[in-house]
């Protein structure tokens, strides 16, 4: 059996929680499949560029391979080419783009130092699956220095179309580096298409319609959608743990005749926040019957903090969610509760469980785990309705989900009442519906998906 080396920016702690789509992804893979897990290790160190030390610890099945890095690494890798180029020019935010040349050159050196620490952990057999828009380049480096083993690339974020795609500099660049793997998977076929396109637009590819294959500068590379999944029974077990009953018994005993309407995520300008509290504003004004009955909880815990788009965000959203609970308020109601820290797991499931709404509507999202757990947690007798953006990858499987568009305040203040006030025959059959679908897309059957295509591409058995 070949071991599975996974790769990504941050590695899971198998003795904390994980918070991130990723992590709470790849834990659920690695420990499965067992092998090794190469990131950043948390550090930052005063070592000379590209020495940092690895560190090598054993965990259950899984080794866990942490490198440290300098704070001009970390600086212009992590949060400038990373999250002020890729990330806001991913998600559709040319406007947010910040570069600098001195972060592109750290970015391509930190894959290159990923890239010779792990050929010395690789053994022949080996089959290495390389996550997320940190690491895109990491296929030519270890090419360069002689990996010759199959390598995956499952990108999280969207792929924009090339119109979006050309503004980030040296694009041309980024894309070549791309047919250094074998297998590319994206979270949804709009999202492989729009890679096929590029390729074929820009860089002259040959690519034959319906076929996931591309092929340019000599090399062929799959490129196709795996939609990633949650570990839907894990998830599951949590709403019957302690913490969570007792959370579930008292926000039941408060919410007499109230309804909860719930968003989670990290703080995130493409998470759509702003919005969200706009449209419940608009649902207030709107349907006044709401008032001292439904009641937002928005959890939003900080990331990035380091970059000014998150600031920015932060006080945008301080500001509205004062307003709004100014504006409606009564002594005994809240309307937004809006908690600015990490909530444990299981206090998420138990919130997800009691919610009426799961309210989800990023402007942009690659794929979106937290509409797939709170279909996960509904109970079938009397399920409650999820409300989705189009804009998340999520919407192209979950069709009854009540779809809207983010931007439309008034129209999706519509769509939210419509939730509220959904028959329970109703809820039950797009409930149904949405259940089987999370139930078969779970993370596992995703990973084992992406490995099986991978191994077939390269022809290995097993
Ligand atoms: P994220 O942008 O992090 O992931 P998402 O897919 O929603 O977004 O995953 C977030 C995960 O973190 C969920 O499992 C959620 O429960 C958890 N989480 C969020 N807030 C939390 C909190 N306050 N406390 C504890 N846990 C919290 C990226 C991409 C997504 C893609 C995933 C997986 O941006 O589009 O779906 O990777 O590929």
């Amino acid at each position: 059996m070949s071991r599975l080396i996974v790769v990504s920016n941050r590695m899971g702690d198998p003795s904390k929680p994980p918070s991130g789509g990723l992590a709470v992804a790849l834990n659920g893979a690695l420990n499965e499949l067992g092998g090794i897990w190469m990131g950043w290790s948390g550090n930052i160190t005063n070592t000379a560029p590209g020495e940092g030390q690895l560190h090598i610890k054993q965990m259950g099945n899984v080794t866990t391979a942490g490198l440290d890095m300098t704070q001009a690494e970390y600086d212009g890798y992590y949060l400038g080419f990373s999250n002020s180029v890729l990330w806001p020019a991913f998600h559709h935010r040319q406007d947010l783009i910040n570069s600098d040349k001195q972060a592109e050159q750290e970015y391509r050196r930190v894959n290159l130092n990923f890239a010779k620490r792990l050929q010395q952990l690789v053994q022949p057999d080996d089959v290495i699956w390389i996550h997320d828009y940190h690491l895109i380049p990491l296929a030519q480096e270890l090419r360069a220095v002689g990996v010759e083993n199959p390598i995956g690339f499952f990108l999280h974020i969207p792929m924009p179309p090339s119109q979006i795609f050309s503004v980030i500099p040296d694009a041309d660049w980024l894309m070549r580096t791309f047919f250094y793997y074998d297998l590319i998977g994206f979270q949804t076929e709009a999202d492989a298409m729009n890679f096929r396109l590029y390729a074929e637009r820009k860089l002259g590819a040959e690519r034959v319609e319906d076929d996931p294959k591309v092929t340019a500068f000599g090399r062929t590379v799959e490129a196709r959608a795996f939609p990633i999944g949650i570990d839907v029974d894990q998830f599951r077990s949590l709403v019957n743990e302690p913490d969570a009953r007792e959370l579930r018994d008292r926000l039941h005993t408060k919410s007499a005749g109230r309804q909860w309407i719930t968003g989670v995520e990290r703080l995130d300008y493409s998470k759509g926040l702003p919005e969200r509290m706009k449209i419940f504003r608009e649902l207030l004004h709107k349907y006044p019957d709401n008032i001292a009955r439904s009641t937002l909880v928005q959890i939003a815990p900080p990331t990035r903090e380091a970059v000014e788009a998150y600031a920015d965000i932060r006080e945008e959203l301080e500001q509205l969610s004062g307003a709004v609970n100014g504006e409606f308020a009564t002594i005994d109601w809240t309307p937004i509760r809006y908690i600015h820290r990490s909530v444990s797991r299981t206090r998420l499931a138990a919130l997800f469980s009691i919610s009426r709404v799961g309210l989800v509507t990023p402007l942009r999202d690659g794929m979106n785990l937290v509409a797939k757990e709170y279909v996960a947690v509904q109970p079938d007798d009397d399920p409650g309705v999820l409300v989705l953006s189009e804009f998340a990858g999520a919407a192209e499987e979950l069709t009854e989900a009540l779809q809207v568009n983010p931007y439309n305040i008034d129209q999706s203040a519509d769509v939210l009442q419509r939730a509220l006030t959904m028959p329970l025959e109703e809820r039950r059959e797009r409930h149904g519906a949405l259940k089987a679908k999370v139930e078969k897309g779970n993370v596992v059957a995703w990973s084992k998906d992406f490995l099986a295509a991978l191994k077939k591409v390269k022809k290995i058995s097993s």
